[in-house]
């Protein structure tokens, strides 16, 4: 599992905190790779190149940014596990 799910973050990011809660909420293993912000990684600017920001979730080899965004993905491909939102919308 840790192999299709790399996240890169920095430690202090709220962004990149939103993201490591949910993918703890949800009990998933992944790798996470420190960036240096001020010394970009090639792989943070290829899976990243529009905005060059953290976080990056990186799900068997497709990046997806955006945190809110990626907290609904995560959400909806695990929503099986610990689902963050009701099933009833109302609710
Ligand atoms: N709207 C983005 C914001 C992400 C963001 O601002 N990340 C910052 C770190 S907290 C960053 O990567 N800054 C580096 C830069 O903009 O060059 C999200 O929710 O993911």
């Amino acid at each position: 599992m840790a192999d299709d799910l790399i996240l890169l973050n920095l430690w202090s990011s709220p962004f990149g905190m939103r993201v490591r809660i949910t993918l703890a909420e949800k009990g998933l293993d992944y790798k996470l790779i420190e960036e240096d912000l001020s010394n970009k990684s090639p792989l943070l600017l290829k899976m990243n190149p529009v905005h060059k920001q953290i976080p990056v979730l990186i799900h068997k080899g497709r990046p997806i940014y955006e945190s809110l965004i990626t907290v609904q993905y995560i959400d909806e491909v695990w929503r099986h596990k610990s689902p963050l939102l009701p099933s009833d919308p109302y609710a």
